[in-house]
C-alpha cells in the first residue's frame, strides 16, 4: 500500500492546542503523512491572561521550507492555516502559484489576539485577494463567514447558505461555513456550498450534529480543516471528507483536554 502525503504551511501554537501540531497531529490520525511549513510562532504568555505572543517567520525561511518540503515529495493537497502578516501572505501566494495542486484547503485564520488592528486589516486583505482564490476548500468560521461575506447576521441555516454562495463568489471552488457555537439553537451546524463543474447553481450539503457544552475548544477549527485536507489526500471526495472531519472534530470535543490554559483543547487520538 503506498503512503499518501498531506502538507501544511501554517503557524506553531507552542501549547499544542493549535496551529501546526494539530494539523500533524490529525494527519496522523488518519493516517496519512504529514509533513509542514512555519509562518509564524505563536507563544501564549501564561502571565498575560494567556494572550498571543506572535513572531513570523522569515519570507526567505518560509521560501526554503516550501523548497525543500516539495522537493521530498510530489505533494498535490495543501492546507494554509495562520499566515499573520502580508509578506508572509505574499511569499505563500507566490509558492502556490508555482506549481498544480489538486486541493489547496484554506482555514482563513483571520484574526488573532495581540496583533495590531490596523496590521490585522491589512493582512485581512491580502488573504482576500492573494490565497482565497487559490482555495479549492474555504472552511471560515462564524466570525470570519461574517467578515468574508459581508453578512451581518447569520441566524438561520439559509443565511449560512447564503453567506457561502457569497464567498464562493470571492473565488474558492468550496465553501464550508461553520456555525459553530454562535449559531444559535441545540446544534453544531456547517454547510458545504460547491461551485456546480459546469457553473451552474452551487450545490448545498448540511451537516448537523448536536452541540457539546457552551464552549470553545481550542484546535478545533485546525482540527476540521486539516481532517478534510487528509481525507482529500487519500482521495475522498469532498462532502464525505467533510463528514469524516465533522466526526473526528465532535469526539475531540467530547475527549477534550484540560490544563493550566483557560480553555480546553481537541483530543485528535480519540
Ligand atoms: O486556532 C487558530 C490558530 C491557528 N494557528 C495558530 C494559532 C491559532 C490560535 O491560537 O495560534 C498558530
Amino acid at each position: 500500500m503506498s503512503v499518501k502525503f498531506a502538507y501544511v504551511i501554517a503557524g506553531s501554537e507552542a501549547t499544542g492546542g493549535a496551529g501546526l501540531q494539530v494539523d500533524l497531529k490529525t494527519f496522523q490520525q488518519l493516517g496519512v503523512y504529514g509533513i509542514g511549513t512555519i509562518t509564524c510562532i505563536v507563544s501564549f504568555d501564561p502571565n498575560a491572561n494567556w494572550g498571543h505572543r506572535f513572531v513570523p517567520v522569515e519570507p526567505q525561511v518560509i521560501a526554503d521550507q516550501f523548497e525543500a518540503a516539495n522537493a521530498s515529495q510530489d505533494l498535490d493537497t495543501v492546507k494554509i492555516g495562520m499566515l499573520g502578516t502580508p509578506a508572509t501572505i505574499e511569499v505563500v501566494a507566490k509558492a502556490l502559484a508555482s506549481k498544480p495542486w489538486r486541493h489547496v484547503v484554506l482555514d482563513p485564520v483571520l484574526i488573532c489576539k495581540g496583533q495590531e488592528p490596523g496590521a490585522a486589516l491589512d493582512t485581512d486583505t491580502a488573504l482576500k485577494e492573494k490565497v482565497l482564490p487559490l482555495a479549492t476548500v474555504v472552511t471560515p468560521n462564524n466570525f470570519e463567514t461574517k467578515a468574508l461575506s459581508g453578512l451581518a447576521s447569520l441566524a438561520t441555516v439559509d443565511d449560512l447558505v447564503e453567506a457561502g454562495r457569497r464567498i464562493l463568489a470571492l473565488g474558492p471552488q468550496a465553501v464550508v461555513v461553520k456555525g459553530g457555537i454562535d449559531f444559535p439553537g441545540p446544534d453544531a451546524v456547517d454547510v458545504l456550498v460547491q461551485a456546480a463543474p459546469g457553473g451552474g447553481e452551487p450545490t448545498v450539503e448540511v451537516y448537523s450534529k448536536a452541540k457539546i457544552g457552551q464552549e470553545r475548544v481550542s484546535g478545533a477549527g485546525c482540527t476540521f480543516a486539516a481532517a478534510i485536507t487528509a481525507e482529500l489526500a487519500k482521495g475522498t471526495a469532498l462532502p464525505d471528507a467533510v463528514r469524516v472531519a465533522k466526526a473526528l472534530v465532535t469526539r475531540g470535543i467530547e475527549h477534550r483536554v484540560a490544563g493550566h490554559t483557560p480553555f480546553s483543547t481537541v483530543w485528535q487520538g480519540a
